[in-house]
């Protein structure tokens, strides 16, 4: 493995780095990134983090002002001087052409992620995806595997990170992340964590909260809902997560409006309901989706809903049971 890291640290040498992580950055995205950075700066490499869309949760906001993580935004053009295209980038905790990373104008010669791949790109000269619960359990692992010793703020984060995509161990654990949790657990800064955990949901999206608890429909221990208003990406998931702790409901589909179509967090507590391969299939006609087999993704152009009716809660809900019904005979 320390040999593998070796690769990158020489096909980085003498380039300008970007770290990419995908749009709307989350908490494990934004560890991965920053731990990725320190390390590669062990090794001599300077790197400017950054992305696409907002890093819009408060909780995370907090993380990145705290750990004095500097996070640069494509879109406002933050950096000193533009990037162009003989620019490397990295894509940590995504991958391109998974529906949530813009294509910026650098070269994509990296890709480390966690998420199975929903198109293959050739031109990766570095690949490390790995199904594990978090990319931040990837980038710890570059240190132990390469002896390099971490600050206290880079453990912390990809402790944070690897809390927030497991749920606290609960969701798509692997060994590894058993070891690496023992690895980061006596380098990090436990008070913070608890800190970060306790701050999820924003008071200010109570009422959106308990609006998208409303609307909730459950069809044969499937929950769909619907939410009604503008709401942030992270948002969703949260409510998505939320619906799972329901005891009626083992898969959660939850959905809202963006321009031109709609956005879809879905999540599965059944094996044999995987969420990433059912999104893919439900979604194949009207848009694209994809994931883990625990938690998932996806989008659906709003022309192509309502082309099969205009009640596009009753498409939305046999998209989905019809794929699932197939898997679940009874
Ligand atoms: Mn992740």
């Amino acid at each position: 493995m320390a040999e593998i890291f070796q690769n990158l640290v020489d096909l980085l040498r003498g380039h300008r780095v970007f770290i990419q992580t995908h749009n709307f950055p989350d908490q494990d995205a934004v560890a991965s990134a920053f731990g990725l950075q320190y390390l590669l700066r062990h090794f001599g490499i300077e790197t400017t983090i950054c992305h696409r869309g907002s890093v819009e949760r408060a909780v995370t906001a907090n993380m990145v002002s705290e750990l004095g993580i500097e996070m640069l935004s494509d879109e406002n053009n933050d950096y000193d001087e533009p990037m162009n295209e003989s620019d490397y980038i990295i894509t940590v905790d995504s991958q391109k052409g998974s529906g949530n990373i813009d294509d910026l104008i650098g070269d994509e010669v990296a890709c480390i992620d966690h998420h199975p791949t929903f198109v293959e790109v050739d031109d990766y000269k570095y690949k490390d995806v790995r199904i594990v619960g978090s990319c931040s359990t990837i980038i710890a692992d570059y240190y132990r595997e390469c002896g390099v010793e971490m600050s206290e703020s880079v453990a912390t984060a990809l402790l944070y990170g690897l809390k927030c995509d497991t749920r606290n161990f609960t969701r798509g654990v692997t060994r590894l992340d058993v070891d690496i949790f023992n690895y980061l657990f006596s380098k990090s800064n436990h008070q913070q964590i608890r800190r970060y955990q306790a701050a999820e949901i924003e008071y200010s999206e109570l009422n959106a909260f308990s609006d998208s608890l409303r609307n909730i429909e459950i069809y044969n221990e499937v929950g769909f809902a619907f939410l009604d208003f503008p709401c942030k990406e992270g948002f969703i998931a949260t409510v998505s997560d939320f619906i799972l702790d329901i005891d009626l409901v083992k898969f959660v589909v939850v959905y809202t409006r963006r321009p031109h179509g709609f956005k879809f967090s879905v999540r599965s507590e059944l094996d044999e309901l995987d969420a990433g391969a059912i999104v893919s299939e439900a979604l194949k006609d009207v848009g694209l989706g994809g994931g883990h087999k625990t938690m998932a993704g996806g989008f659906a152009d709003e022309e192509k809903v309502l082309a099969k009716s205009i009640d596009f809660n009753k498409v939305i809900q046999n998209l989905f049971l019809d794929v699932i019904n197939k898997k679940t005979p009874n």
